[in-house]
């Protein structure tokens, strides 16, 4: 469990929206970090910096019509330095103010935002409410920079009713950058110089935001029938590994070997293609004796894992290899160590690893 963040006091921002009106959204800006909120320090090193005067910086904030709260998490970090620790902090954040809020939206580094937004997406279940991540190629208030516009934006979804039925729009974990939002767990970042830094390949965008925003209902979940619960636990013992041609038993072994390994992505070739070698083979077998559960995914951005399409990944199937149809990395290592976190047996792990839990996959 992660350490209480209970006492974080939240930061009211001045908007057009009178504290007194109680029928404006109330909307919860939860600050991680990331080159949105950075300046250079001595060294010329882009670095994170605290943000209360977040107003100041963006203006228009001031004339949104929700009541804004932010609150700032105590240690402010580059997103190469998330961890599953504080996507749990996260996790228990958005629980503890769940009922006040009409949405949250979360300020994270691009580099491992797709890692955050998949991860919460799996530890929210039965999400009824947005839960926006967005963040900056350019930080705040630097000439050209797109943090205003992808946090208004983020926020203006976070907002969002359906015009007639006036329920939550997008009770999902979504990701927001630069003119779309994509489904938190299907989000790739692609781009580290362009502001259009982020992708989904497998699955249409959610939202366009043009002169008007427009939602795509039928891509968008359901809201759920049952109350959000919050996932308390997530399994680290997992693993990545990459095949390339040329790659030795040594690495393979090395990797599936690692003591106390539960799970690891195997990142295969096309549909879910990999060497048929003997001692590949070996490896897996042993690894499978070892009870680590291997979730097969393509090293192609777009398409999907078909194992049994070709001989090259007919042999996985037996082998207790789990197809991961389209799923991207990103979701499949948090989906491993999600689903490993929960601690069911092994028919249980097998059925929710294959299982599209919060709209990661399309199966087929
Ligand atoms: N290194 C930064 C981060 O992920 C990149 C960014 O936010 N654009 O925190």
């Amino acid at each position: 469990m992660p350490d209480t963040l209970a006492d974080l006091p939240l930061l009211t921002l001045p908007t057009a929206a009178p504290a007194t009106d109680t029928t404006a959204p109330r909307l919860l800006i939860l600050y991680t970090g990331g080159t949105i909120g950075m300046v250079v320090n001595t060294r010329q090193e882009l670095v994170p910096m605290h943000f209360s005067k977040l107003d100041r910086l963006v203006p228009e904030l001031r004339q949104l019509p929700y009541r804004l709260e932010l609150l700032t998490l105590p240690q402010l970090i580059d997103s190469s330095n998330v961890t599953p620790t504080d996507w749990l902090r996260l996790a228990q954040l958005i629980k503890q103010y769940y009922s006040e809020f009409d949405g949250f939206v979360v300020l994270h580094g691009t580099d491992t935002m797709a890692y955050s937004a998949a991860a919460l997406s799996f530890l929210l279940e039965h999400l009824g409410k947005p839960v926006i991540f967005t963040g900056a190629q350019v930080p705040v208030g630097r000439t050209r920079s797109d943090a205003a516009r992808n946090l208004l934006t983020a926020l203006e979804i976070a907002a969002a009713r359906h015009p007639q039925a006036h329920t939550v729009q997008l009770p999902e974990v979504g990701l927001f950058f630069d003119d779309i939002l994509i489904r938190g767990n299907r989000a790739k970042k692609v781009e580290s110089q362009q502001f259009a830094a982020f992708r989904s390949e497998n699955y249409p965008p959610l939202v366009r935001a043009g002169i008007n925003l427009t939602f795509a209902d039928n891509d968008i979940r359901l809201l759920p029938s049952a109350r959000l619960k919050v996932h308390e636990r997530l399994d680290e013992n997992v693993a990545v590994l990459r095949l390339f041609p040329g790659i030795t038993a040594a690495v393979v072994e090395a990797v599936l070997g690692v003591p106390g390994l539960r799970g690891c992505v195997l990142e295969t070739y096309g549909s879910g293609n990999a060497p048929t070698a003997p001692w590949f083979l070996q490896c897996l077998e042993r690894a499978r004796q070892r009870g680590v559960y291997i979730l097969n995914v393509s090293q192609c951005e777009e398409g999907r894992v078909v194992q049994g399409r070709y001989e090259t990944s007919a042999h996985l199937t037996n082998l207790g290899v789990i197809g991961g149809d389209d799923i991207t990395s990103e979701a499949a290592i948090t989906k491993l160590m999600f689903v490993l976190g929960i601690e069911l047996d092994e028919t249980q792990t097998r059925a929710l690893l294959s299982q599209d839990l919060r709209g990661e996959i399309t199966p087929q």
